[in-house]
This record gives C-alpha cells, structure tokens and sequence, in this order.
C-alpha cells in the first residue's frame, strides 16, 4: 500500500517561485491521486506489491496488460512525484558544487550553458511531461508520467504539466522553469550523482 510522502518543508516555504497553493494543490490532490489509483491497480494483480516500484516501472512489459496503463501513468505519477518533492528546497543556493559541478562544467562547457538547454528541452515539451538529467548527465524529456530508467534512476527532474505551474505563472512555462532553478535542491542532486556513480 503505497502513501503520499510528507513534504520536508512547508508547503508555503518556496512561495516566491512556486505558491503554496499549487503545492497544496500538486501534492495533497495530484499526487495523492497517482497513489490512489496506484493501490488500486496493485489490489487487482497483488503479487506486484511484492515487487518494487521502480522495478515496475523500468519492466513495464512484465506487469499484466490488465494494470500496465494504470501502473505506467498511476505509479509513474507516484515516482516522479515523490522524487520531485525533494528535489526542491527553499535553501537552494542555485548552483551545484564540488564534482557534479565539475562534471557538468565539463559536459556542457560552463554551468549556465548547461541550465540554457536543459531550459530550452523543458520547454520543448509538447503538452504534458517532464524533463531529466540522467545519471550519466544527458538530458533527457518524458511524456506524461513516463520515467527514462534504461540507465539508472535520474538525478534531476521537473514537472512541466501545466498543473506543476499553472495557477502561478498561467501558460509562461518559460517563467516556471527560470524561477524553479531557484529551487534546485543541489545537495541532493549531488547525492544521487555519486551514488549512481558507485
Ligand atoms: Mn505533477
């Protein structure tokens, strides 16, 4: 039985880039929706529970065709989510440090180089989605709640549908995404580099 995760911070604590009410209303209402209908999914075929999501998600064809659309689009939903809540922070510093940093420098040539694209990619995304940094550092975009799992979990995502950014900023994806890299919980990302790396 999957639960909606708690935030690690108040729900208004990021208000100058995103409000509380659309953390209110992406985390209590979207997300607890994906879990949801996730369980629901999961009581019809329950040996699945047995198995991790993560697992599911990146062995799509191995779960029953009977719930494959449900966990793809519910479970998805509850994975990116619960990711994506802590890859925010309100103590953001706006810029990685030590070796992600360095990787990244190296990759894309300078750390704004590296924030230009990966904006332009989240903005490219037609209609609902999301966009990646891989564990290898490409970038990578996802329709609807589908995960890019071929080479490991990502490091990095942001939520594009408009249900992520909507209330604030209308249909200024644009605006969203410049104000969320205030929001880039850096250290975590850090985290998941190196420990995908190991
Ligand atoms: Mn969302």
């Amino acid at each position: 039985m999957y639960k909606l995760p708690d935030l690690e911070y108040d729900y208004n604590a990021l208000g100058k880039y995103i409000s509380g009410d659309i953390m209110h209303l992406h985390h209590d209402n979207h997300h607890q929706t994906y879990v949801n209908k996730l369980n629901e999914a999961l009581d019809q075929v329950p040996e699945l529970k047995e198995r991790e999501l993560v697992d599911l998600l990146a062995n799509l064809d191995s779960v029953p065709e009977s719930v494959r659309a449900a966990v793809r689009n519910q479970g998805g939903g509850h994975y990116n989510h619960s990711q994506f809540w802590k890859w925010l922070t309100p103590t953001g510093n706006g810029e990685p440090t030590g070796q992600l940093k360095e990787a990244l420098v190296k990759k894309y040539g300078s750390f704004q180089d590296f924030v230009d694209e990966f904006s332009a990619r989240s903005l490219a995304v037609f209609g609902s989605g999301w966009c990646w940094l891989l564990p290898d550092l490409s970038i990578a975009t996802t329709p609807n709640q589908d995960v890019p799992l071929e080479i490991g979990e990502p490091i990095l995502g942001l939520d594009v549908w408009e249900h992520a950014y909507y209330l604030d900023y209308k249909y200024n994806r644009g605006d969203y995404v410049k104000a969320w890299w205030n929001v880039v919980n850096w250290p975590e990302v850090e985290r998941r580099y190196l420990s995908s790396a190991s």
